[in-house]
């Protein structure tokens, strides 16, 4: 069993259940519900109501018929499906509706005064509603006010990089919540309220193993395991959260079933069908298979000379009866690459790979596509698979877990990060072509769409390892379901939920978080360099610990110059896979972003930045302010000692000073290492070891 101490407030993370000192509304204190009481989503909606007043205020809300026939109105919380609410309302919520596409939106419309009713088509969508007006209680906002939210996502997914042994691939946070020694295993309270947190922030799936789906995780769709798969399932399901499985292509093959695991041979073909049927008989609302394939050493189809569309639409097929999806991943590259060939270019891959199948896959699969070309670095231009698939669904693909961005060893609040992604503009459909509006589906009229993130959290008391890094799981969540929100509002909002209204700490953790990206980018990271960390593990700095690797992860820095040249004129050409504008602005060094200048050209420490200073002052300056930015932060949080939980701000204070340490290594060795190539030394007389 988990052990949690009664009194450590990380565990509720942002919902925390203090009493609310400014007070409840009186409409909040009645609730009635509107649907069939025994709808396990309406009952978990009318739950978390009452447990979010009960904590706020010490008493449970008196429940009440939704429609008080002749008897004097009261003010009063209603919620429930759209087709069972009382006639007035019922009219008002089918027209703030109209417009919503999603069944899974919701409405609030005020009732009797400062009453609210939260009403969707869908038990979910109800679901979604009270945990935005229990925000709204929290925050201290009027529950009445009108409102009408669709999720601009259809999937809103955690990937869990999860293994049966209960370890976890790229994890920082403990053990896995759901394995243990080779057997599903787990705490169901701990996996509720994991659920609960989930919900809260409008996920509706989860992916429970790594998608390195190993000996023991390929016997997952066996009879031998599918009981604990469907205990799992059976958690999530009140949640509204519906269960996906990583899967080995070649199980048919290593369960020893068949010969072969061609997806165009019939017994494959079959083979899936029957695993597929044997599934949906344990959990019918199974959500489908998420597949690595063909990828650093992952079995695939072209083991029998077929392409991605084959292998996708065989499984496709077997899932489609029962409504299920396939989640085809787009990493794949060669990953035995001759570090000599400087025109072999890893960051062209999964375009190269995945264009020419574009229109080929069935509609019941989709093609998940990580943000960055490469594997979620620091820096990274967006990946122009975005815009190279019109013809095809697509998900986007964010790591939560900080492989490269600090293993949760370092502050790295990554929601401005995600925005500059959800955000850019790739005009496959002239200007407003976003990736947003590409991985809802929306810009190509796609039926389906969707946002994942590889999840951070273990079975630590505080779920991510770093207090802080919960704010990345909190923004995933808020972004994949309303991509416009803006990332300092949300860490605003999280920092609120999560610490309380004490102004000056609001701020505070509001200033860590925003200054934190840049920070770790500014001392591990400069220009949109990536993969100086150490082979393996990724952790802290090796600036040539992938140079000479099988793994296309180059930055060539030799005495005169470092970066990549990946241009059309004179490089690996990678900058024709982006449309016009954005071709040539990547293209041209004079009007390629400093920010990504070392991803796409190689040159000389002296020359000019937009800034105006030269890269290697650049790279000097940017791991000096980084290191000073950390010791800020440290400073920050000192400052509130005393205004937070002992235990909190102790934890988090040891993460910090520790990231101080790192973060000067960080600084020393990336410095130093190019004070080496080149002997320029900085303009400013710091101390750089020789
Ligand atoms: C799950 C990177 C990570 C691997 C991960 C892989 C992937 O290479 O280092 O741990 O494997 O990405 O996304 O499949």
């Amino acid at each position: 069993m988990t052990n949690i101490p009664e009194a450590d407030l990380d565990d509720r993370a942002w919902l925390q259940e203090s009493t609310l000192t400014h007070g409840v509304p009186e409409a909040a204190r009645r609730m009635a519900l509107c649907g069939p009481a025994d709808d396990p989503v309406l009952r978990t909606a009318a739950a978390e109501w009452a447990r979010a007043v009960r904590a706020a205020c010490g008493e449970s809300p008196e429940p009440l018929a939704a429609d008080p026939g002749g008897a004097p109105s009261t003010p009063r919380v209603v919620m429930g499906l759209l087709s069972a609410m009382p006639r007035g309302l019922r009219e008002d919520a089918q027209t703030a509706l109209a417009s919503a596409l999603s069944d899974e939106a919701y409405a609030i419309l005020p009732v009797d005064g400062q009453g609210a009713a939260v009403v969707s088509r869908t038990p979910a969508g109800v679901l979604y509603g009270v945990f935005h007006l229990i925000r709204r209680l929290r925050l201290c906002e009027p529950l009445h006010e009108p409102c009408v939210s669709s999720p601009k996502n259809a999937w809103r997914m955690l990937d869990h990089w999860d293994n049966a042994d209960g370890t976890i691939e790229r994890g920082y946070a403990g053990k896995s919540l759901f394995f243990r020694g080779g057997q599903i295993d787990f705490d169901e309270a701990r996996v509720r309220d994991y659920a609960r947190l989930l919900a809260s922030i409008g996920v509706n799936a989860i992916v429970i193993n790594n998608v390195n789906v190993h000996e023991t995780e390929t016997r997952f769709l066996t009879e031998a395991h599918l009981p604990g798969v469907a205990r799992l399932a059976d958690v999530f399901r009140p949640y509204g959260i519906r269960l996906f499985l990583s899967i080995n292509f070649a199980s048919p093959v290593d369960l020893g079933d068949l010969p072969t695991a061609d997806p165009l041979d019939p017994r494959a073909e079959d083979w899936w069908r029957a695993a597929a049927d044997r599934i949906y008989e344990h959990i019918p609302d199974f959500g489908g298979f998420l597949v690595k394939a063909d990828s650093e050493f992952r079995p695939g189809p072209f083991t029998y000379g077929r392409d991605h569309a084959d292998g996708a639409n065989m499984l496709a097929r077997a899932l489609a009866p029962h409504g299920g999806v396939v989640i085809w991943r787009a990493f794949v590259y060669n990953c035995l690459m001759d570090w000599r060939d400087r025109r072999a270019d890893r960051a062209r891959a999964a375009y190269d790979h995945f264009v020419p199948l574009d229109g080929r896959f069935l509609d019941n699969v989709l093609i998940q596509i990580k943000n960055g070309p490469m594997d979620f670095q620091v820096r990274e231009p967006v990946s122009p698979l975005f815009g190279g698939l019109s013809d095809t669904n697509v998900m986007l693909e964010f790591q939560i877990t900080q492989e490269y961005t600090g293993q949760q060893r370092h502050v790295c609040y990554l929601a401005p990060m995600w925005k500059e992604v959800l955000d850019f503009d790739t005009h496959a459909r002239g200007p407003g072509s976003t990736v947003a509006e590409i991985a809802s589906g929306k810009l190509f009229g796609r039926p389906q769409g969707g946002v994942a993130g590889v999840a951070n959290a273990g079975d630590d008391v505080n779920w991510t390892g770093h207090s802080l890094a919960q704010a990345n799981l909190y923004a995933f969540g808020r972004l994949a379901w309303d991509p416009s929100l803006d990332s300092a509002e949300i860490a605003h909002e999280w920092a609120r939920l999560t610490y309380g209204d004490d102004p000056d700490v609001v701020r505070a953790v509001m200033g860590i978080l925003m200054a934190s990206w840049p920070a770790y980018e500014a001392y591990t990271a400069p220009l949109g360099v990536g993969w100086m960390v150490n082979p393996g593990h990724h952790d802290g700095p090796n600036p040539e610990g992938y140079e000479y690797s099988k793994w296309g992860t180059y930055h060539y820095a030799d005495w005169q110059g470092v970066g990549v040249d990946r241009t059309m004129a004179t490089g690996t050409g990678y900058t024709g896979q982006y449309h016009e504008p954005v071709r040539s602005l990547f293209e041209h060094l004079e009007t390629c972003p400093d920010e990504l200048l070392l991803f796409f050209h190689h040159v000389p420490y002296t020359h000019v930045l937009h800034s105006g200073k030269t890269v290697i002052q650049h790279i000097y300056d940017a791991h000096f302010d980084g290191v000073e930015a950390v010791a800020w932060m440290i400073e920050a949080w000192r400052r509130l000692q005393g205004r937070i939980d002992p235990v909190r701000h102790e934890r988090i204070l040891a993460r910090l000073e520790d990231q101080m340490q790192r973060a000067i290594e960080w600084r020393d060795v990336i410095n130093t290492y190019f004070y080496r190539k080149c002997g320029i030394p900085d303009a400013r007389g710091r101390y750089i070891y020789p």
